[in-house]
């Protein structure tokens, strides 16, 4: 049977009651800002897109020149749609709402523009990540702190991989969801419906270099999963890092896995490396729906109530026992401590 159009998909969703006009709307218009983005980064060298953009983000890390034609291609696609009321951005230092020429909406976007984008030049895997939440009620003209709503209250998240095919994975909250670009229609068609996340697994990723610089509960959980089958935990385990979270992500989405980027005193003081409004939390919302979870190694993630548009947090994500495992050595350390 022909898979069915991310069109079709959503209007069924809508027809369904699970999302209305706006939303499609807003899904539409993200997925065909990331196919724009798709067929920019396929260009590679030919496209004069790649290297430094010679520009810095609030991050203070240095821009690809894909870093910011990625962004600008979501900002400009999203300004006119008229379901927006503001959008906030990796690449932005602050949010910005709709600007007053155009009508406003009642949602508002997050999104990593081209996630893991140090990978471009190598040809490796990246991808854009984005969440959407609601704007408060009586707030036409949103500011930061009106972003700063809990990962469990994102009404849709997503992320799209630009790898040999590229792929967007979506969650309105009804299970997730996998779609393959069908480049010679230039349409994304559902090929994987209410995916799961096996509960358990033999594979972990991590940037292993930080080891010395871990925490001691990090480094029990590691080293026990090193130990393999004669260790207490009674099986091998293989290890996998693209360092680009799009792409371990979804191999996690399409194997299962434990994903984690823990605290170590390099980025202890600002709280983690990955940023929780626009990677964390639209990974763990559909990682969750695929029937894993996602932890700061001492709570919920979706829990989380942030404090800035910016906040970084570390990060469990995965295979749900596996998580668990990794959250039972936090808590056992902070109790002992
Ligand atoms: P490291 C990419 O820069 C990123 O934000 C994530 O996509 C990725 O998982 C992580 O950082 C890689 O970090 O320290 O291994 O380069």
């Amino acid at each position: 049977m022909k898979p069915i159009s991310l069109t079709r998909y959503l209007i069924e969703e809508q027809h369904a009651g699970r999302i209305n006009a706006d939303l499609r709307l807003l899904i539409e218009v993200v997925a065909r800002a990331c196919k724009s983005i798709s067929i920019a980064i396929g260009k590679g060298a030919l496209g004069g897109v790649l290297g430094e953009a010679g520009t810095g983000n609030i991050q203070g890390e240095a821009q690809k020149k894909l870093d910011v034609l990625s962004n600008d291609i979501l900002l400009e696609a999203n300004a006119w749609g008229g379901h927006l009321a503001g959008l906030a951005s990796e690449e932005m230092d602050h949010s910005q709402p709709i600007p007053d020429a155009f009508q406003r909406g009642n949602y508002l976007l997050l999104f990593d523009p081209l996630d893991g984008s140090s990978n471009i030049d190598v040809n490796i895997s990246v991808g854009t990540i984005f969440s959407v939440l609601r704007c408060p009620d009586g707030v036409t003209s949103p500011g930061d702190e009106h972003f700063l709503q809990p990962g469990s209250t994102q009404v849709c998240a997503g992320y799209t991989t630009y790898g040999p095919s590229t792929m967007l994975v979506l969650t309105v909250g009804h299970g997730t969801h996998v779609f393959t670009l069908d480049r010679e229609v230039g349409s994304f068609m559902l090929t994987g419906r209410g995916v799961q996340i096996p509960a358990d697994t033999k594979e972990f990723a991590v940037n292993m270099s930080n080891q010395r610089f871990w925490e001691e509960p990090m480094q029990r959980y590691v080293g026990d999963l090193l130990k393999g089958k004669e260790g207490p935990r009674g099986k091998d385990f293989n290890m996998r890092w693209v360092a680009s979270m799009v792409a371990d992500v979804h191999r996690i989405i399409t194997r299962g896995g434990i994903f984690s980027y823990p605290l170590d005193s390099k980025c202890r003081d600002k709280g983690g490396k990955l940023r929780l409004m626009y990677e964390a939390n639209p990974m763990a919302f559909i990682v969750e729906q695929a029937g894993g979870a996602a932890s700061t190694g001492r709570q919920r993630m979706l829990d989380v109530q942030p404090t800035g548009l910016h906040q970084r947090v570390p990060v469990f994500l995965g295979s749900r026992n596996e998580v668990a495992e990794a959250v039972r050595y936090h808590h056992e350390s902070d109790q002992g401590a």
